[in-house]
């Protein structure tokens, strides 16, 4: 199967974590939804990253449906989703809190990015800040030991909340200073120095696997 996307999408990065954590077997093409538009358009014409285009051919898009199948794929060797029901339900919170992050984080960067200075809506922006700064403040309020982080035991939780912190530091350091989350700052360090987030670095890289990377 191939993950379509670049890895400054923290979408599409969550999912080449996930993938490897999973043991599954995947190519990369780090394709631009901007500036490679119309290539991408020839893959998926609603021009979404991540998308994944399965082994038969069939594109999948959004990247928590993608995972769903992933963890179909990997379903009786290994999970990234806990499986009592109270462990969920708190990996469920703050992968909401994080996915929002990220989405929150995108807008921004998008009105910066895209939309002309004299067209911007300052009251949208400063909206769309304070609900990043809120998914930002529950994390760290909530981040503790069940967000472990090394390669046998993070969740799509841990997976998630480390991509998302460091998509939003990497874009907008100015936006959520580091300093007022330590926690978080702590937990993404951790995250960060595994194998396969090292693998899968925020930016314009492709994920190689281990023998493509040694060949
Ligand atoms: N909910 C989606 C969000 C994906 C998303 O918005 N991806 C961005 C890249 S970061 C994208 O495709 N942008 C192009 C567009 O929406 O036109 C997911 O989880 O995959």
């Amino acid at each position: 199967m191939q993950l379509i996307g670049m890895l400054d999408s923290p979408y599409v990065r969550r999912v080449a974590v996930s993938l490897q954590l999973l043991g599954l077997q995947f190519e990369h093409r780090s394709i631009s939804v901007f500036s490679t538009f119309e290539r991408f358009r020839e893959i998926n014409p609603v021009v979404k990253a991540p998308s994944l285009i399965c082994d038969d051919g069939e594109v999948l898009m959004d990247s928590t449906l993608i995972l769903e199948y992933a963890e179909a794929l990997a379903a009786g060797r290994r999970s990234l989703m806990p499986s009592s029901l109270w462990e969920r339900q708190h990996a469920l919170r703050n992968i909401g809190l994080a996915l929002a992050a990220c989405e929150k984080s995108v807008q921004i960067v998008y009105e910066r990015n895209l939309r002309p200075a004299e067209k911007r809506h300052e009251p949208w922006v400063s909206r769309v800040t304070g609900q990043l700064l809120a998914a930002y403040r529950l994390l760290e309020a909530h981040i503790d030991a069940r967000l472990a982080a090394t390669s046998a035991d993070i969740d799509q939780a841990g997976i998630s909340v480390a991509v998302a912190w460091h998509f939003t530091q990497q874009m907008l350091p100015e936006v959520v200073p580091a300093a007022d989350y330590p926690l978080m700052r702590e937990f993404s360090a951790k995250a960060e120095a595994l194998p396969e987030f090292i693998a899968a670095p925020h930016g314009a890289g492709t994920y190689r696997h281990a023998g493509q990377r040694s060949s």
